[in-house]
């Protein structure tokens, strides 16, 4: 889809507005929670913080809520794990993505664009990606559709992007997971002329980046990370507008199985963004540690300020909030 989702979505009426502020409380509780245990080089602790403080979040939100993409499987993730119920239980049925903390080596090293992340739909409207790998290409808005492609090589994709954007494919700066899976693909952006930008960990912002070039120098995000985050960026790009392309990538027979018991039937799919977010969405990202997207929280005494971002793809609106909480008896409300 290039462009903002002007339709009610395809499954219902649309998500209500009042959603918006909601999941933005709920992003913020995980963020701050997380950003307590910056720095603390315990990912598993900081990954905890932050999914207790945001089930506990989601669990005071009036909705009907059945996380789709999770910490895990049931018998994997105490909590938010796939098919767990949250919300009060009154309220639009809808489907959650979350992502509590985005990059726990990031929030534990205390390095640069750790995430929390939330997206919710009506229901049926995001793909039940398992955890396993998916092989990404994103693009901003403003382009013709199709102008990148999923099975064409790096230097067609970068040549077609650049001829779309009117510059030199030298001017081209494409966004890579530092992986040494991926050091062919590098290989071959640099050997057409573009640049290579790499991150440690955080695709979703990689994939958001693409949205605003001039803001970060990020045209184009590609190669391969979590499914679940492929999803929650393409919920965030449904929103914002641009295009993307992902295919699962299973590495053995029980990751088939998992994909197809979660509803996938043809595991060599290219899903495109409207695959991935089918219904009108709202997504929410707060900073747990600064980074170009979002600052992150900063505790100040019995205050802690957050940096949100929260859009909604029925209208487009993407708004920017910045919250300070106040301390009440070690928590931040
Ligand atoms: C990917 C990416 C995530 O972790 O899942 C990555 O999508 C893990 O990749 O954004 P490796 O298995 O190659 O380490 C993140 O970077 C952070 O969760």
């Amino acid at each position: 889809m290039n462009g903002i989702d002007q339709s009610n979505g395809k499954h219902g009426p649309g998500l209500e507005r009042i959603l918006v502020l909601e999941v933005a409380r709920v992003t913020e509780a995980a963020a701050i929670a997380a950003a307590q245990m910056r720095g603390r080089g315990n990912e598993k602790a900081a990954d905890k913080a932050a999914v207790d403080a945001m089930r506990r979040e989601l669990g005071r939100v009036e909705i009907r809520g059945t996380v789709v993409i999770g910490e895990g499987e049931m018998d994997e993730a105490p909590m938010l794990y796939i098919g767990e119920k949250v919300g009060i239980g009154e309220g639009p049925e809808v489907d959650i993505a979350v992502d509590p903390l985005e990059g726990t080596t990031l929030c534990a090293k205390s390095m640069p664009n750790a995430l929390a992340v939330l997206a919710i739909s009506e229901r049926g409207g995001l793909l039940h990606a398992p955890d396993m790998y998916m092989n990404k290409i994103a693009i901003g808005p403003g382009y013709p559709d199709g102008t990148v492609d999923l099975d064409a090589s790096p230097a067609e994709n970068l040549n077609a992007l650049a001829k779309a954007k009117g510059v030199p494919i030298g001017e081209i700066m494409a966004c890579i997971l530092d992986r040494p899976r991926h050091a062919e693909l590098i290989r071959a952006v640099r050997e057409a002329g573009a640049g290579v930008q790499l991150i440690p960990d955080g695709d979703i912002a990689g994939v958001i980046w693409t949205t605003d070039p001039r803001e970060t120098g990020v045209d184009i995000y590609i190669g391969s990370g979590g499914a679940p985050e492929g999803v929650l960026a393409a919920a965030a790009l449904r929103c914002i507008g641009g295009q993307m392309e992902g295919r699962l990538i299973p590495m053995k027979d029980e990751e088939r199985m998992r994909a197809e018991k979660m509803g996938i039937t043809d595991i060599n799919k290219k899903f495109k963004l409207e695959d991935m977010a089918s219904a009108d969405v709202v997504f929410s990202a707060t900073g747990v540690t600064d980074g170009s997207l979002l600052k992150g929280v900063r505790i100040r005494g019995d205050f802690a300020e957050t940096e949100t971002v929260v859009m909604r793809s029925k209208t487009g609106t993407v708004r920017r909030i910045n919250s300070t909480l106040r301390n009440v008896g070690a928590r931040f409300i």
